[in-house]
């Protein structure tokens, strides 16, 4: 079976490129970034500053080089960053932010990725020769491990009151903001509104093949463009990424919508089966965790036998399976993934 045959929930990752995209690609004006001298370039990343409400915007190769470049941008080498325990940054970026920025992450626990601002106060300790000096607060919205949950403008707000106190800034990575905009129906602007910086992907649900961009002030974003250098993120006819992202900011953010229906759609039906539980109310944009706790197989094992009936996810823990919706899956996908699911739970009780 090839790849493009499977239904594949995997990650919003793996959605192509539109037709218009493509079109996009092929008659983009070009020239070398570096320089700066690629008009499409620019006018994605004054695009995307513009709908962010902020001042500048970078476009960066992926969502892990737009935290990279943001947090070296943020900081100084021996800082303390705070950030939410099962955050991307700290679990899925092969320690980058220690090993490549030079900062000490400190981990805090969250109920369903939205940090409380006591536990934040909590961690940031007082001045003292032993210490280092903490300057960031990290946030993810919409929050991957905690399965695509919103953290709110207001939940960011209280946030903002601690970071003024003690004097840090607040970072969010955004890869998948839209998906919080369009599910709470707000301007994706009300979101980004108390962080100084941000980033976004165009690589996930947005469909474009490949590109993240960096939002914030021009004086920060001229410290991630050398940061971005450093990790030799410098591109050339970069033209030729922003040209799809420009498509993606126009065409491709209302439609999330959709992508949030199916996976509750999908949801909703997987709770009612023997020995499935997803938690419907952590449910609030297009990612699923399924518990299959009570079925007395391996959450390993669960994603070989669905992949042996055409269909991809991944697992998450030893007995949570992760399921994403995108642009690439239609209800008739889901209606298809619910049998099959349907089939392998009826063997098992
Ligand atoms: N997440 C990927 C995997 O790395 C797990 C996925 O399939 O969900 N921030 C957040 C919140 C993300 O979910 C991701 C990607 C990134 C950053 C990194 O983006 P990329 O993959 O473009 O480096």
């Amino acid at each position: 079976m090839k790849n493009q045959d499977y239904i594949d929930l995997r990650s919003d990752t793996v959605t192509l490129p539109t037709q218009e995209m493509l079109e996009a690609i092929r008659n983009a004006e070009l020239g070398d970034d570096v320089f700066r001298e690629d008009p499409t370039v620019n006018r994605l990343e004054e695009k995307a500053a513009e709908k962010m409400g902020k001042e500048a915007a970078l476009l960066v190769s992926s969502g892990t080089q737009a935290n990279l470049v943001s947090l070296m941008a943020n900081t100084e080498p021996g800082e303390l960053v705070i950030l939410e325990s099962q955050s991307h940054i700290y679990w899925y970026e092969v320690g980058g932010v220690s090993r490549i920025a030079g900062l000490l992450p400190w981990p805090v626990e969250s109920l369903k990725g939205a940090l409380n601002p006591k536990d934040v106060e909590a961690a940031i300790r007082p001045k003292n020769i032993h210490f280092p000096k903490p300057t960031l607060i990290c946030v993810e919205n919409t929050h991957n491990r905690h399965g695509g949950t919103i953290v709110t403008p207001s939940q960011i707000n209280a946030l903002r009151e601690v970071a003024k106190t003690h004097d840090l800034k607040i970072y969010l990575d955004g890869a998948r903001i839209f998906n919080a905009a369009v599910a709470l129906e707000v301007d994706v602007k009300e979101i980004a509104k108390d962080v100084d910086n941000l980033m976004f992907c165009l690589s996930k649900s947005l469909s474009c093949p490949v590109g993240s961009v960096v939002v914030g002030t021009q004086v920060f974003i001229e410290k991630a463009r050398k940061a971005r250098k450093v990790l030799g993120g410098g591109m050339r006819q970069a033209g030729i990424i922003a040209a799809s992202g420009i498509v993606a900011l126009e065409k491709m953010i209302d439609r999330l919508k959709e992508d949030h229906e199916n996976a509750k759609h999908l949801a909703q039906a997987l709770n009612e089966m023997d020995g499935l539980s997803v938690d419907l109310e952590n449910l609030q944009t297009n990612i699923l965790l399924l518990d299959i706790g009570d079925l007395g197989i391996s959450a390993k094992q669960f994603i070989s036998e669905l992949k042996e009936n055409g269909v991809l996810a991944l697992d998450q823990m030893p007995n949570k399976i992760r399921m994403v919706t995108h642009r690439g899956i239609t209800r008739t996908h889901i209606e298809e993934t619910k049998r099959t699911i349907e089939n392998i739970t009826q063997r098992r009780n």
